[in-house]
């Protein structure tokens, strides 16, 4: 329990919705920033004196006072003081520097100020405690970048608050921001009141046409920051989102993974060094930045894949992921171990299946490699999905057949694409897949690299579009 001698005044900047009131957590910016439940029903704005505060598990205000209210100009000023202390010009520095010598390193030249200004906006809305909400995608390049700004928010909190605000992970298993997702966002956010506008942030993925209408409307109700290496195609309404970082914008590509994309934000967040996740998206992503000798970054790809490929299915050992989750995994040497182990064993075989199984077509750039991944044998955890499996066996299709290698896997409703670098110039998928989904009235979503791309059928149809592709491919069967 701190007894002040003198009370401290505050100005309560967010609070959360909650049926009991003790439940109530609020903002409340001083020289610290106190995030905790209140002996009185408290409003956004309201100065209050602080006389005793308990700080031992959740925080408690034991004795208070509301001493006046603030005006937006004195909130700015509250928050504006605490945000000096976050020191985003010299995070920048600081992280140009630790990765000097990585190749990527002019790349994070080009977007350091677009990353500054985005971690300014996020910084203010968690700093003021307004609601944020991270959206990661459900692979190892996705949730790398989550754990790098889950790192640089408890740092944050250390430095600056008493208790924390909670923000809500969310794995996407998509590649759009559906309906479904920006209405459960909607609802979400309107559990929370604050001085600031509460924040989405999204990472690799959404920069699909699926996205756009939910893009645009949710504009007026909470900002969007999205960090994000898939092409963006015409007509994406970059209008919507306040902060939208796409490394194909800033002339870099697909290589520049959004696991480095959201790392360098979080290292512009907090003096923190990610350099363990940026390995770990870049191997995961087979970005041509990638290290592949380097056996941690391996290890920890396959681990975040199997992580992120099992979380939520049913009778799996982990219902939702979460960043703090995995990243208490990774750095526990025996668990990190074991599921190297579980997931490398599971993995391996059934790539030495699929390059058995797979059947070798002539294409007119490349040989084409077609395999039905429901015709082998079902893992009960459910790793590998097809999507990085297709990955993993495009780059052992390789090592036999060379570069002019193309795998085209199906299951169910999705065909799923992979080809090299050396070769995606020439082949242009993404030019082939919207032709496809133009004219083919089954063909009902698709998108993703030049190297890895994929496409949604409806149900029972897929026959004829998987024909329709191997045709584009230059394939006579
Ligand atoms: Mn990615």
């Amino acid at each position: 329990m701190n007894n002040f001698d003198h009370a401290f005044e505050g100005i309560v900047t967010s609070a959360s919705s909650a049926a009991d009131q003790r439940n109530i957590v609020y903002t409340i910016l001083s020289d610290k920033i106190i995030c905790a439940t209140s002996p009185m029903l408290l409003d956004v704005g309201n100065i209050v004196a602080i006389k005793a505060i308990n700080s031992e598990g959740r925080p408690r205000i034991e004795e208070m006072e509301i001493i006046g209210s603030a005006t937006q100009k004195e909130i700015e000023d509250a928050l504006g003081r605490l945000l000096e202390k976050v020191d985003i010009k010299g995070n920048i520095a600081k992280a140009l520097e630790r990765h000097k010598s990585a190749e990527y390193s002019k790349g994070m030249h080009k977007i350091s100020e677009a990353i500054g200004k985005a971690a300014l906006a996020f910084a203010s809305a968690y700093l003021s405690g307004a609601h944020i909400i991270v959206r990661f995608h459900n692979d190892c390049d996705g949730i790398s970048g989550a754990i790098s700004i889950n790192r640089a928010l408890a740092k944050l909190s250390d430095m600056l608050m008493i208790g924390k605000p909670y923000v809500s992970w969310v794995m996407q298993r998509g590649i759009e921001y559906d309906a479904e997702s920006a209405y459960s966002d909607i609802m979400e956010f309107r559990n929370y009141a604050s001085a600031t506008a509460p924040i989405l942030l999204i990472t690799d993925f959404g920069t699909a046409p699926g996205s756009g209408e939910q893009l645009r409307n949710t504009e007026k109700q909470y900002k969007i920051i999205m960090l994000d290496h898939h092409p963006p195609y015409n007509g994406f309404p970059r209008e919507g989102i306040i902060n939208y970082i796409n490394s194909w914008d800033y002339g870099l590509d697909s290589s520049f993974t959004a696991g480095l994309l959201s790392s360098f934000f979080a290292e512009t967040l907090a003096d923190i060094d990610t350099r363990d996740m940026i390995k770990a998206s870049l191997v995961g992503d087979f970005s041509e930045y990638a290290d592949r000798s380097d056996e941690l970054g391996q290890k920890l790809s396959i681990v975040l894949d199997y992580l992120t490929s099992i979380a939520g299915r049913r009778g799996s050992s982990i219902e939702k992921l979460t960043p703090s989750y995995a990243d208490s995994l990774i750095n526990n040497p025996e668990k990190f171990a074991s599921t190297f182990y579980l997931a490398s064993s599971s993995l391996n075989e059934l790539l030495d299946l699929g390059v058995e199984r797979a059947k070798k077509l002539n294409g007119d750039i490349a040989d084409i490699f077609l395999l039905d991944f429901s015709e082998l044998p079902k893992s009960e955890s459910g790793y590998p999905l097809p999507g990085r499996y297709s990955s993993r066996l495009q780059e052992k299709l390789e090592a036999i057949n060379g570069p002019r290698t193309i795998l085209v896997l199906h299951y169910g409703s999705y065909i799923t694409i992979r080809l090299p670098r050396a070769i995606s110039g020439e082949a242009k998928l993404l030019e082939k897949i919207n032709k496809i989904l133009e004219s083919s009235e089954y063909a009902e979503s698709g998108g993703g690299h030049n190297e890895a791309a994929s496409i949604k059928v409806v149900k029972d149809n897929s026959g004829e579009v998987l024909a329709m592709l191997l045709k584009e491919l230059g394939c006579h069967t």
